[in-house]
């Protein structure tokens, strides 16, 4: 079976996604990890994928990115394996759970990142925004609680794609003292997602990557740039952070989506 490429950040919950899936496939795969790396590969990142993020996969010639895409071309090319449960209304129901999770789940450990890692407020200000961020992650671990009822795992019968979509948001949350209530379902099928060696793995690499706050902030003030598109830049708006945002585009360490031409 020929190698694919994928191009990732280990902290990227929408890159561990893909790494799962390929784990759980079988699928042979090199990493190249652009994220703040050298000038050459940050070229690569950007030439595969206008919008400049991870996670992309390299097939070949084909570039592919957003990770949704990725897992349904990685069902798609390699079906023997499937990760989508059988039956329309099941496929449905994980494709909801991913929709949901990637938007407004993660943009709440992505506004504690801003907090806590690349400082974007400090003392009372950072712990109101600190307990905005815990308050909704609580809130989305209980709809996701309710979305699991009592089954042992999120696609069904089985580990798959569900569970897969779910995962590295649940774990992401850790970094920052937050996880499902013990007594809950959730707590228990986190435990069991855990033992699985794709799911450990993957983990495991993301606690490896942690970033550094004095680097990271060292970074912001030579000219690296945040990402603040979508659901991100509503966290800010709705946590009463407008004004962070403008800070960030006074200091020019804040970005939106790219263009896809070229100016
Ligand atoms: N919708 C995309 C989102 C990917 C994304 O936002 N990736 C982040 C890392 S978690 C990124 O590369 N951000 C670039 C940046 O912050 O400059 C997907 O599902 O792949």
């Amino acid at each position: 079976m020929a190698q694919v490429t994928l191009i990732e950040h280990p902290l990227s919950p929408y890159a561990q996604k893909v790494k799962i899936a390929l784990l759980e496939k079988n699928i042979p795969f090199r990493i190249l990890a652009p994220m703040g790396a050298s000038e050459d590969e940050q070229k690569i990142l950007h030439s595969a994928n206008p919008r400049g993020e991870v996670p992309v996969l390299l097939d070949g010639e084909l570039s592919i990115y957003d990770s949704t895409i990725i897992l349904e071309y990685l069902e798609d090319r390699w079906p023997e394996t499937p990760l989508l449960p059988a039956g329309a209304a099941e496929r449905a129901h994980v494709r909801t759970l991913e929709e949901v999770v990637d938007t407004h789940l993660e943009a709440n450990s992505w506004g504690l990142a801003e907090v806590t890692i690349y400082r974007r407020a400090t003392g009372e200000r950072a712990n109101a925004l600190i307990q905005y961020g815990k308050k909704q992650i609580m809130g989305w671990f209980s709809w996701l609680n309710r979305e699991l009822r009592d089954r042992q795992y999120f696609n069904g019968e089985t580990f798959g794609w569900g569970d897969i979509v779910v995962a590295p948001y649940v774990n992401d949350a850790a970094r920052f003292g937050i996880a499902p209530d013990p007594q809950s379902n959730l707590a228990a099928w986190l435990a069991r997602i855990k033992e699985r060696p794709s799911v450990t793995q993957t983990f495991a690499e993301a606690k490896a990557g942690e970033l550094n706050p004095a680097f990271m902030t060292a970074a912001l003030a030579a000219g690296f740039k945040r990402e603040y598109r979508d659901h991100r830049l509503e966290w800010m708006i709705r946590a009463g952070a407008v004004d962070i945002v403008q800070a960030g585009l006074a200091h020019e360490n804040i970005r939106f989506t790219e263009t896809f031409w070229e100016e």
